[in-house]
C-alpha cells in the first residue's frame, strides 16, 4: 500500500529518471556528431539503463494499485565543451539523483512504509556504482587531458559497453 504523498514522491522520481535517460541521450548524439563513437555508446547504454530505472518505479507503483501519472521532460542540453564536460555534468547529475533517492528513503521512513524503503534500496546501492563509474572517467579524462592519442583510447575503451537488458523477473 503506498499513501498519496509516497506515490506522488515516486511519481517526481520517475520525471527525473526519465530527463537522466534524457539527458544521456543528448550527450550520446553529441559524443556520435563530434565522432566520439565510443562516447556515444556509453551514453546510449546509460540512456537504457535510465529509461529501466524509470520502469522499476513505473511498476512498482502500478503493482502497488496506484496511479502512475508522467510530467512533462524539461529539454536536456545540446551542446557540450568536451568529454570531460559531459561527464562532470554527468556525475553532478547523478548526485543530485542520489540526494533525490536518500530523500525517497526519508520519506519512506517517516511515513513507516517499510515495503517502499525495501524497493529503493536497490537505488541506493545502484547510486554508488552511479558516481563511482563517473568518478573514474573523470580521472582518466583529466590524466589524458584534452583530444590526442589519450581520449582516442578512452573512447576505444567506452565503445566495449554492452546494454544488458533486466531478465524478465527483476524488471518488475
Ligand atoms: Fe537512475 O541513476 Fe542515473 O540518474
Amino acid at each position: 500500500m503506498l499513501n498519496k504523498k509516497m506515490t506522488d514522491a515516486l511519481n517526481g522520481q520517475i520525471n527525473k529518471e526519465i530527463f537522466s535517460a534524457y539527458l544521456y541521450l543528448s550527450m550520446s548524439a553529441y559524443s556520435s556528431f563530434i565522432g566520439l563513437k565510443g562516447f556515444a555508446n556509453w551514453f546510449m547504454v546509460q540512456y537504457h539503463e535510465e529509461m529501466e530505472h524509470a520502469m522499476k518505479i513505473y511498476n512498482y507503483i502500478d503493482e502497488q494499485g496506484e496511479q502512475v501519472k508522467l510530467m512533462a521532460i524539461e529539454q536536456p542540453p545540446t551542446e557540450f565543451v568536451s568529454a570531460l564536460d559531459m561527464f562532470e555534468k554527468t556525475l553532478e547529475h547523478e548526485k543530485f539523483i542520489t540526494k533525490s533517492i536518500h530523500d525517497l528513503v526519508d520519506l519512506a521512513i517517516e511515513e513507516k512504509d517499510h515495503a517502499t524503503n525495501i524497493f529503493l534500496q536497490w537505488f541506493v546501492t545502484e547510486q554508488i556504482e552511479e558516481e563511482g563509474n563517473d568518478n573514474d572517467i573523470i580521472a582518466k579524462l583529466k590524466l589524458v587531458g584534452e583530444g590526442g592519442n589519450g581520449l582516442f583510447m578512452i573512447d576505444r575503451e567506452l565503445e566495449s559497453r554492452v546494454y544488458t537488458p533486466p531478465a524478465k523477473d527483476s524488471e518488475d
